[in-house]
């Protein structure tokens, strides 16, 4: 095979920027308990410091996801200190997550809940939530609720669907011009019998409800086992209505492992629908792409670079798809040619392109690396290990 066009891989390089989650950095872990690892980040400047490492060492993670309850505790009161934080540690502040599903009141739902004064409170947190937004310069509000039941017949569905769609209209009525609503889907978990946006059908059409600035945000993890998530990519593109991505890798459930780490063809074929979308309509896709990982067992800020890099190098090879060979292809029912467009580009070693283009944008070539090399993990590790650890009572 040919050397892969440089030129091509670098384009698709220079345009790609990767959103990093507070919470990732943080001591999370699964149902069954925690291993708390001695570096993980605790307070909101440790989050920041970490994310602004693996910025500094990949150049392609401007910004951070941030959740309100774990990072803003104290709500508006709170933006000062981390617009210092991250101007400190050379980053922004990316999607502003609302909490809607930890607190005692959530048992049986937020904007769904039977209970008007719990809706009310998870509506005004909500509100809440977009004044922070507004005065951190963030663009997106990023919702997910665990709102659902776990038996037949216990919830009115229909009755839930309602309030969803009055609870997320009254959300949008107080966006700003430039601000995006964005409601994530989930089949389930913690609710096991009916969760209230299950799919992406529901998040679609509760989006078009609730305004124009509302789009659909599509979570890797939260589909079946089979589900063909491109297909999904490909319709919301189609439609107008993709807004976002949560990026993980999944084996069995809502996983949360590194992305590309199991099925790396599947992130490949997600970002081909949506070169593929770019290449027909001659228009950009305005998708924001974040990482909703939870590194239970790994080192958080390596298995954040693994993510980076990997993402990176899935979006070049995507980039490496021939799209006039791919549509004369189709258009032919040439069904192994236009395979092989796929195949061949998903096959192609970008690695030493990616290395150089680090190279020729002042990054380190190997940020894994670069990274082991710096110290910074060990320097942390003593650090951290030395504070005191009360303080810590969050989920994340
Ligand atoms: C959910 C979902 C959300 C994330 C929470 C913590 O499964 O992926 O995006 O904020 O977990
Ligand atoms: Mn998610
Ligand atoms: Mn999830």
């Amino acid at each position: 095979m040919n050397d892969p066009p440089t030129g091509r891989i670098f384009a698709a390089l220079d345009r790609f920027a990767i959103e990093l989650p507070s919470w990732g950095f943080a001591d999370t872990g699964t149902r069954f308990g925690k291993f708390l690892q001695p570096a993980a980040a605790v307070t909101l400047d440790e989050k920041l410091a970490d994310a602004g490492q693996v910025h500094a060492l990949t150049g392609v993670s401007p910004t951070v996801a941030l959740h309100v309850q774990w990072d803003l505790p104290n709500g508006l009161a709170d933006v000062p200190g981390v617009m210092a934080a991250a101007a400190r540690h050379g980053v922004r502040p990316g999607a502003i997550n609302p909490n809607l599903f930890q607190d005692q009141d959530y048992k049986f739902g937020s904007f769904g809940n039977p209970d008007a004064t719990i809706r009310r409170r998870a509506l005004d947190h909500c509100v809440e939530s977009v004044r922070i937004a507004r005065a951190l310069g963030s663009r997106d509000l990023s919702l997910w609720f665990a709102d659902g039941s776990n038996y037949p017949g216990t919830a009115d569905i229909r009755e839930r669907k309602r309030l969803f769609a009055a609870g997320l209209a009254e959300v949008h009525a107080v966006l700003d011009p430039g601000q995006r609503l964005l409601i994530e889907y989930k089949p389930f978990e913690p609710a096991f019998y009916h969760s209230d946006i299950a799919d992406w059908g529901m998040a679609l059409l509760l989006a078009r409800s609730a305004g124009a600035q509302a789009r659909v945000l599509v979570d890797t993890g939260h589909h079946y086992a089979s589900q063909n998530i491109e297909q999904i990519v490909a319709w919301l593109l189609d439609e107008g209505m993709l807004g976002g991505f949560h990026f993980n890798d999944r084996r069995y459930a809502d996983d949360d492992l590194t992305l590309g780490s199991i099925d790396p063809y599947q992130v490949f074929r997600i970002f081909h629908e949506i070169r593929f979308f770019e290449y027909q309509s001659g228009a950009r896709a305005d998708i924001a792409f974040v990482v909703d990982q939870s590194h239970n067992l790994k080192g958080k800020i390596e298995a954040m670079i693994q993510t980076v890099d990997m993402a990176q190098s899935l979006y070049a090879k995507a980039a490496l798809v021939d799209c006039d060979r791919l549509a004369a292809a189709q258009r032919s029912t040439d069904l192994v040619s236009a395979e092989r467009c796929l195949q061949d580009a998903f096959a192609t070693d970008v690695r030493p392109s990616l290395a150089e283009w680090r190279t020729a944008r002042g990054l380190p070539r190997d940020p894994l690396e670069a990274l082991r090399e710096s110290g910074y993990v060990n320097r942390i590790t003593a650090e951290r290990a030395a504070r005191p650890r009360a303080s810590l009572s969050s989920y994340a």
